[in-house]
């Protein structure tokens, strides 16, 4: 009698190999001797001679901040991940894992600083004062992000995989030229968010080669989440990311992407660095991306569950917490009062994104053009008449 064949899927997709288990486990190491991290997972306080004076002036309250933020903006995801899940959003992109990326970088910046992000920017979207109601029309399919990008100093979210790197680069080089580099307090700089699977990406190898031969004031912050999508690390790369900005001239320094205060006092540096002249820098914010890639994703394909287990004990917010209870005698108080305010931010998530309204087939057309076009009128008329059309005046 024939044994029964086991299961194999016909997409090679659908399950992960051999070779990507192996390199998703890779993946997982502790960062490297080169790692600059100033709280560690316990939430027991290091220190970095080179980056020390960077975080110098953080005391509790300052501490407490961040804590905040980044509790707040975890609710403003898991949210955003639940309204997508109830059919109220078309997709959402999470950033569970990389709050202290985000917050640490976004809280380094200064009012005259550029940002300009990817898509999974909503903790930097926060420290930019885009409010997270902001960012729900983007995921609901009413509009490409409803800030004023000049206003914020807060580029719109980019899809196109690194291409931010490029309209970065451009901006920096402006920043350059109109001579708005060089005084310390008063002087710009910009920074860049991408990912780990973007550094494949030819727009940033052109960022990196634009930026050095021009001196521009440009801060590249890679989030290296491990993965992208289910590519894992591995497969982009032989050297460590942040080593890759020697090849181009320019300092590249890795640090614990899941250490709020490492992450504020690498930027802070990095800024500085630009806005006195000495642009651009590389950092690569070692992270984890704890849940899928996006809602239409499903992780659990192409990795281990124990991987995911490995960096819920480096969580961000964890080791912030312990390190505010433990060292600095953080009443209870202050947790319940944050935890209060993420209910209250979530109702309010809940309650806009429920009330707002399904724009009418003429909003694509309203801000292609700043000014009015011909072309795109027409457009606009032709397909408005085609929707009149119908005889039940419904809109298809
Ligand atoms: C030019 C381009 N190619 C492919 C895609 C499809 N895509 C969307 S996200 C993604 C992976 C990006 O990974 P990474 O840069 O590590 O960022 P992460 O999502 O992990 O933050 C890909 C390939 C795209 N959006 N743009
Ligand atoms: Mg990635």
């Amino acid at each position: 009698m024939e044994e029964p064949q086991a299961w194999v899927p016909t997409d090679p997709r659908a399950r992960a190999s051999h070779d990507q288990v192996v390199a998703g486990l890779k993946g997982t190491d502790e960062g490297g001797a080169e790692l600059v991290q100033l709280l560690s997972p316990e939430g027991e306080r290091g220190g970095d001679p080179r980056f020390d004076a960077y975080a110098a002036d953080v005391g509790v309250e300052e501490l407490k901040g961040l804590y905040r933020d980044m509790v707040l903006v975890r609710r403003a995801d898991r949210e955003g991940n639940a309204l997508q899940r109830q059919g109220q959003l078309g997709i959402w992109v999470p950033l569970l894992g990389q709050e202290a990326a985000q917050i640490g970088s976004g809280r380094a910046m200064r009012p005259q600083d550029m940002a300009f992000p990817s898509y999974r920017e909503h903790g930097v979207a926060w420290c930019r004062g885009v409010d997270p109601t902001e960012l729900l029309g983007i995921f609901r399919g009413t509009d490409h992000g409803g800030w004023d990008s000049v206003e914020r100093r807060f580029h719109p979210y980019t899809i196109v995989i690194g291409n931010q790197c490029l309209n970065a680069a451009g901006y920096a080089m402006g920043q350059r030229f109109e001579s708005k580099v060089g005084d310390p307090e008063s002087g710009e700089a910009t920074i860049c968010y991408f990912g780990d699977g973007a550094t494949s990406q030819g727009d940033v190898h052109e960022g990196f080669v634009w930026a050095a031969a021009y001196d521009a004031p440009l801060v590249f912050f890679c989030q290296n989440n491990q993965w992208a999508i289910s590519v894992p690390l591995e497969r982009q790369t032989r050297v460590p990311l942040y080593q890759r900005a020697r090849g181009y001239g320019f300092p590249g320094v890795r640090v614990d992407g899941n250490d709020v205060l490492a992450c504020l006092a690498v930027t802070r540096w990095a800024l500085e660095e630009c806005r006195t002249g000495n642009g651009p820098v590389l950092i690569e914010a070692f992270t984890y991306r704890m849940d899928s890639h996006t809602t239409s994703d499903d992780a659990s394909r192409y990795r281990l569950a124990d991987e995911v287990e490995l960096w819920k004990l480096k969580d961000p917010i964890e080791r912030v917490r312990v390190h505010l209870v433990r060292s600095l005698g953080v009443e209870p108080g202050f947790f319940s009062r944050v935890d209060a305010e993420a209910d209250e931010l979530a109702v309010r998530l809940r309650e806009f994104c429920r009330s707002m309204p399904t724009p009418g087939p003429e909003r694509m057309f309203s801000e292609v053009y700043a000014q009015a076009s011909p072309q795109v009128d027409a457009q606009r008329d032709e397909y408005l008449a085609y929707h009149a059309s119908f005889s039940d005046g419904e809109q298809r």
